[in-house]
């Protein structure tokens, strides 16, 4: 039998070979150890395609620290291996769902001063501010922690420049956007097994990751419906095609829904009694307080696994009728752990951009301010580039006469 970290090797192979972008960046950055002796401090979900990332940061010269960024998300045989394997890397990370080991991991990290932060959710940023630490800069790979961080640079607490990866348009186009739907209805699909054709799916929130969630679903024949509160985006998921509603009218009548909005209570208490007998709860924003698993526990602390990652809950409507409700992965990130997450051809494009958003730190903080940026359009041209490249994709390219004509 191959030991977890034989297993982890090959599955770390398997996305190298996927995210040849990146690799290319580490082989051109290795010759002169771009990042020799830089200490990266690194809060990610710890899969097949974070260990590409952090090998290829271990390449270039840099010693890494890495806790989970969720408590259920990190893949056991990747993180065996990454322990093992590079003397670069220390690994911070615990038996699944211990909460306090959870936080505490982030604290190790911190504990090694590093000189950059990348993080995944801003966690590991919003400690080191209760901590009074500061580093050289930050990166921040997803919406919420962009969000959270948005936060602490207006209220004055940001004392290091941070590069909010998430902006760039590559990641959104591809990651948020194609990458999320398709991992999260895989999440869907290998923990319960459902039939996803015919089936009535409530997509909350159409931002980027909404978006894709709906196309998967659509696309595997479902018959979605949007709940949103902006109405730009309501009117865009309207002419997307896509019924429209208040989730107050949608619950009874739904078979699964999915929450997307980076908001708390999104599917709460006044909610619950009126699902469908057999709902399917699950949530694919970056923390667990869309869906009120917390109120769920308290309420009905007889609920059962019927399988892996299904929470079954049995609840009564106001007739006094009782119907089982599945929350799936506890109300966290169903993509990661009822998956692998975005696959390693979409990171990719992620961890490309957080590569050179760490490179560009380790030589330009100074010159920056302590807030939040976005990062400059021509990486992304840039990344677009290597990417059309990497599918063999060649585009026109604008004539003399044509490059004037916009001159005039
Ligand atoms: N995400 N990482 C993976 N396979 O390592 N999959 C998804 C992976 C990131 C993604 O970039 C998103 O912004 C974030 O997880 C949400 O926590």
């Amino acid at each position: 039998m191959k030991s977890k970290i034989g297993l982890g090797k090959e599955e770390y192979l398997w996305a190298k070979n996927r995210m040849p972008i990146l690799t290319n960046l580490v082989r051109k950055y290795s010759k002169n150890r771009i990042l020799g002796d830089f200490n990266l401090g690194m809060c990610l979900h710890i899969t097949k395609e974070t260990a590409v990332l952090v090998m290829g940061l271990a390449e270039v010269g840099a010693r890494i620290s890495l806790c989970a960024a969720n408590p259920l998300s990190s893949k056991e045989n990747v993180s065996e291996f990454l322990r093992y394997h590079n003397s670069n890397v220390d690994i911070f990370v615990n038996r699944q769902d211990d909460i306090d080991s959870f936080y505490n991991n982030m604290d190790k990290v911190l504990d090694t001063n590093p000189q950059i932060v990348t993080d995944d959710g801003a966690e590991l940023h919003k400690k080191a501010v209760y901590r009074d630490q500061s580093f050289v800069g930050g990166t921040e790979e997803t919406t919420s922690g962009v969000n959270r961080l948005r936060r602490l640079s207006n209220e004055g607490l940001l004392s290091y420049p941070v590069i909010a990866v998430n902006e760039s348009l590559m990641k959104q186009l591809l990651d948020n956007g194609h990458g999320t739907g398709q991992s999260t209805l895989e999440g869907i699909i290998n923990t319960t097994g459902i039939i996803v054709a015919s089936k009535r799916i409530v997509v909350c929130g159409y931002g980027w990751v909404g978006k894709g969630v709906a196309r998967c679903a659509r696309g595997l024949g479902a018959k979605v419906t949007i709940t949103e509160v902006e109405p730009l985006k309501a009117m865009e998921a309207f002419f997307d095609g896509y019924e429209v509603d208040e989730l107050e009218k949608l619950l009874s009548i739904n078979d699964i829904f999915i929450t997307c909005t980076g908001q708390i209570n999104i599917i709460g208490r006044e909610h619950f009694s009126k699902l469908k007998d057999g709902a399917i709860l699950c949530n694919a924003g970056h923390f667990d307080v869309e869906i009120d698993v917390r109120y769920l526990d308290r309420i009905y602390p007889r609920h059962y696994e019927p399988k892996p990652n299904v929470t079954c809950y049995t609840v009564n409507d106001a007739l006094g009728k009782s119907k089982r409700i599945y929350v799936m992965t506890k109300g966290r990130v169903v993509n990661l752990i009822g998956a692998e997450g975005n696959s390693p051809e979409v990171m990719d494009i992620s961890f490309s951009n957080q590569f050179l958003a760490i490179v560009y730190l380790s030589k330009m903080s100074s010159k920056l301010a302590n807030r939040v940026y976005k990062p400059p359009r021509k990486l992304d041209n840039k990344l677009a580039r290597l990417a059309l490249s990497r599918y063999k994709i060649r585009i026109d390219k604008l004539s003399q006469e044509q490059k004037d004509y916009f001159k005039k």
